[in-house]
């Protein structure tokens, strides 16, 4: 990777990679493409530019203009939003992923792209979800990921263009907050237990998910763009994963710091729908083995550090 591009830059994942992979490559080989309605042009540093990933025009003349060899494609509606709106979620995450995945053929650029526990569905065994196995999503969440890994095979094995891609548990972190999801509470119970001690959680206490701290979901993304193609039998896209709760155990966990903090229960329908059509817990085994997967945090470990993390943020 010479000369990148991070589609959806301004995003929950999008503005620390950039940030991270600026430190790697050096600011000017990194260019950061944010949505020209983004609300974080401001805080963006340069190089940007704004892009809407349905316009392959003019992804292209930035693929050409900055001579781009590699594209993490973050770009992407989040399953509560994309079920609010299924045909605007089509366009966004299947023909925007479509046109990268052409400008990148005319331009031989590699691909990251990012999958999710979004791509299983309710037939799918629930507990060590293996790499291969059923995959019949209910959601057009679910539905846009699932097309984006086999238009990712496709490409790969009929154009031979370098993608590689990973199914992403929940994302935890306290910079930028992420948007539109089903693991959301994640990231918003730690605010409310900082600013209000008190959060209505829109999950049932049992639900069990994967989840990932930031700094391993960084690290999975650029160690598997940097890893040995020839070692990548799975390579769109990997199951990985670095813990599996529930809010209540998220909430304990977190009491153990703040022990005022209370959790009531008011269910959202729509997202507690898509959380049980989704894993317990995913096998990882592939990506420990193909490219040498390993997380640093579980969750005593990641609540401690967003505890604190969140509040120097919110004090500063
Ligand atoms: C979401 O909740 O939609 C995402 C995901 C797990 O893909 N965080």
């Amino acid at each position: 990777m010479k000369k990148i591009l991070i589609t959806g830059a301004a995003g929950q994942i999008g503005s620390e990679l950039t940030e991270q992979l600026r430190n790697q490559y050096g600011n000017q080989n990194v260019i950061a493409a944010i949505h020209s309605n983004s609300n974080k042009k401001a805080s963006i540093t340069k190089p940007f530019c704004t892009l809407d990933i349905r316009d392959q025009y003019s992804l292209q003349d930035i693929v050409k203009q900055y001579e781009i060899d590699s594209i993490f494609h973050l770009a992407s509606l989040l399953s509560a939003k994309a079920e609010q709106n299924p045909q605007l979620a089509w366009e966004v995450n299947v023909n925007g992923l479509m046109n990268v995945l052409e400008v990148a053929r005319q331009n031989n650029c590699g691909i990251f792209f990012p999958s999710s526990i979004g791509a299983f569905g309710p037939g799918t065994p629930r507990d060590n979800t293996p790499q291969i196995t059923i995959q019949r999503p209910n959601n057009i969440y679910g539905i846009s990921k699932l097309s984006g890994e086999l238009l990712c095979d496709y490409y790969y094995n009929r154009y031979a263009i370098d993608t590689r891609g990973l199914r992403y548990p929940g994302i935890i972190s306290y910079q930028a907050l992420p948007g539109g999801g089903t693991t959301d509470y994640a990231v918003h119970m730690f605010y409310a237990a900082l600013q209000t001690k008190q959060y209505d959680c829109y999950l049932k206490p049992e639900t069990r998910l994967d989840m990932m701290y930031m700094p391993d979901a960084l690290n999975a993304a650029i160690n598997l763009m940097q890893a040995d193609s020839k070692k990548l039998q799975h390579r769109n896209a990997y199951n990985v994963t670095a813990m599996s709760f529930t809010p209540q155990e998220l909430a304990n966990e977190i009491k153990k710091h703040i022990s005022n903090f209370e959790v009531n229960y008011q269910i959202d329908p729509t997202r507690q729908a898509i959380a049980d059509s989704w894993p317990n817990h995913m096998d990882d085994s592939a990506a420990r083995q193909e490219w040498g997967w390993q997380p640093s945090y579980i969750l005593s470990s990641m609540v401690e550090d967003m505890l604190q993390q969140l509040e120097k943020k919110l004090n500063n």
